[in-house]
């Protein structure tokens, strides 16, 4: 069985993938595409042109949440997607939540204009910048975190007691946020604060964030 992401690492859906198969024990390549400046035939394997698409011996599956969902069925252990209904309800929200409701944030108003917008002019973000992306995170990002820190509770992971791919998701995206220079607060979000540090030691969260940082480590905190 070979498994082979197409995507580029800093992307989060694509480190979720790589940590969920990391996590499973599954040995898998990393082929280097960047959405925008794709290899020629990209949109015949990936018809919306986003990464990562997987393939897995010839078979090509698209989109991270589909990915992690076909390679619970083709590798049950470790679970990282609950049987409860009720459990599995919790970690696919949290999925969403950090795909639908962090990323566009952290991604798009804070890693984008102080990460990659520098490395792809060659020019480095301007005081404004890092002005705005400040008060993004503020109003915006610390509310988003403020709820996980009160999901969390008193806990060490969000769902189940154990790793999920509810914490995978969470803690993929918000490595974008420390690659800008904005971890979470420890002063506002405790909680979820000391998780972030837990999970991103955890070695395969450490070895995806190692090679992040070789290109894009000038801000991280
Ligand atoms: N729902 C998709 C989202 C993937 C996604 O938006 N990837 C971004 C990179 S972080 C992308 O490929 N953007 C290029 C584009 O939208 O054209 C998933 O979970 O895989």
């Amino acid at each position: 069985m070979s498994f082979k992401i197409l995507g580029a690492s800093v992307s989060p859906f694509v480190r979720k993938v790589q940590v969920f198969c990391a996590e499973k024990g599954l040995d898998y390549t990393l082929s280097q595409v960047s959405p925008f400046s794709p290899p020629e035939g990209w949109r015949d394997i990936s018809p919306l042109g986003k990464i990562p698409v997987l393939d897995h011996d010839g078979r090509i599956i698209n989109d991270s949440s589909i990915i992690c969902a076909y390679l619970e069925k083709v590798a049950p252990e470790p679970a990282l997607i609950p049987s409860e209904p009720y459990e599995m309800a919790r970690a696919l929200w949290f999925e969403e939540y950090a795909d639908s409701g962090l990323m566009p944030v952290l991604g798009s108003k804070i890693f984008q204009p102080l990460c990659l917008r520098p490395l792809l002019s060659g020019q480095a973000a301007d005081p404004q910048a890092v002005e705005d992306a400040r008060k993004v995170f503020d109003e915006e990002v610390t509310p988003l975190y403020t709820y996980l820190d009160q999901q969390l509770g008193g806990g060490q992971y969000f769902v189940g007691g154990r790793l999920t791919i509810a914490d995978i998701s969470i803690a993929s995206i918000t490595v974008n946020g420390r690659l800008a220079g904005f971890p979470p607060d420890a002063a506002r979000t405790p909680a979820f604060a000391a998780y972030i540090d837990r999970m991103h030691a955890l070695p395969s969260f450490a070895a995806c964030i190692e090679t992040d940082k070789k290109v894009f480590g000038a801000r991280f905190k």
